[in-house]
């Protein structure tokens, strides 16, 4: 009997093995022992048995595209090499033709979502947003509008003087769909004044979630790690979003994002490590019981280590992308797009059932040139 129990190298993961098992919720000690265990196949053991409950050997990808509609931002966040200031000469900002344009380059394969999310723009009107969404839906009826961050949405009630709830039904009534998990970073004040602080607060960016979720949007969720950050503030965020997410259930997915320095007022910053990216998969499997899918984000942690990831409490590894500045403008070799084709290879080459999904998670079936969702 005992040959076949797992032996962890940390003892301290035996007494977790035994909750986990049971379904039982981990307390915030136990995400801070996660953390400090150098046991990453142990804590990735655990994370799997959880992700197998779940998800079995599905793992989760989508056909998308990525449209950065302007880097024009006013944030000036330190952890970011994305936004540029109005008069920099390398910033820009798309005309709603080019966006509408844009979103039709780039892909053979029909998409099923954009993934929409730019810089806080002062001239870009919530109007704007508005005809830039009616615009896309007329011209691409079929393809779900997953759009603007918690931060951006902050911006536009802030700028438009509107209730956040005021925001969101305008932008759902011009054709959003849902929204993208961005922007959280770490919810500790303490890091937030150093990393992002012209951003929404931690408290503003859960309040703006939870208006979302109670109005019937869905949206994902994040953490940027590997900064200045430490193991309280992680665990702390994740307890946070759990709290929020047993409120509201509109979570989807959770995606933790590593640090990208290069380009950004932190780039004396050293890069994660793969071991650093592979735990913090495992613990927010661990840790987010009520969020159903975590996300290896192929773009931030490589494909290979995001295929890796699919054994250490990862369900989902994103989609085609296409196009994509955020993380590539920090320093990113990897390449901006994935086939189809690329995406079913990694993840039957990681010994996983690969699942076509729309952003609801709902079943696609596809010929090449034209999918349906089946609901
Ligand atoms: O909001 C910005 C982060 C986010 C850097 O919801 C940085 O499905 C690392 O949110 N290094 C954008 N991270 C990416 C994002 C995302 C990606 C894929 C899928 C989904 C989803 C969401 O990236 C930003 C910010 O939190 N970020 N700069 C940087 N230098």
């Amino acid at each position: 009997m005992s040959a076949l129990l797992p032996k962890f190298e940390d003892r301290r993961l035996a007494s977790l093995h035994d909750k986990v098992l049971d379904g039982e919720r981990l307390s915030y000690d136990d995400g801070l022992a996660l953390y400090r265990s150098g046991d990453i196949l142990g804590v990735g053991y655990l994370a799997n048995i959880v992700r197998e409950r779940m998800h079995g050997n599905t793992t989760y990808f989508n056909v998308n595209r990525h449209i950065n509609p302007t880097d024009v931002c006013v944030a000036s966040c330190r952890l970011c090499a994305f936004g540029k200031q109005r008069r920099d000469p390398n910033s820009y900002t798309m005309s709603l033709e080019q966006v509408w344009e844009t979103a039709g380059k780039g892909w053979k394969e029909a998409i099923t979502e954009f993934h929409i999310v730019g810089g806080l723009h002062p001239e870009l009107n919530l109007d704007w947003f508005c005809q830039m969404l009616r615009g896309l839906k007329e011209r691409y009826p079929q393809i779900h509008l997953k759009a603007f961050t918690m931060v951006e949405i902050g911006y536009f009630a802030r700028r438009e003087k509107l209730s956040i709830s005021e925001v969101l039904i305008r932008l759902r009534d011009a054709g959003m769909d849902s929204l993208p998990g961005g922007g959280a970073e770490v919810f500790s004040e303490r890091v937030r004044r150093i990393i992002c602080d012209h951003k929404l607060t931690g408290d503003e960016w859960l309040e703006t979630a939870r208006t979302a979720h109670e109005l019937g949007l869905h949206s994902n969720c994040t953490m940027l790690y590997g900064h200045i950050e430490n193991e309280e503030d992680r665990v702390d965020h994740m307890v946070r979003l759990r709290s929020l997410q047993d409120d509201t259930k509109g979570f989807q997915t959770f995606i933790p994002l590593a640090f990208h320095p290069e380009n950004t007022a932190l780039s004396h910053i050293p890069k994660t490590t793969g071991f650093d990216d592979l735990k913090n998969i495992a613990v927010a499997r661990l840790m987010l019981d009520n969020i159903p899918h975590i996300k290896a984000y192929w773009v931030m942690m490589t494909p290979a280590v995001a295929q890796v990831a699919l054994r250490f409490g990862a369900d989902d590894i994103d989609g085609t992308v296409v196009e994509e500045k955020i993380y590539h403008e920090a320093g990113s070799t990897v390449s901006q797009s994935l086939r189809r084709t690329d995406l079913l290879r990694l993840i039957r080459l990681a010994g996983r059932e690969p699942f076509e999904r729309d952003t609801l998670y709902r079943p696609v079936q596809r010929t090449e040139s034209a999918f349906t969702v089946l609901v």
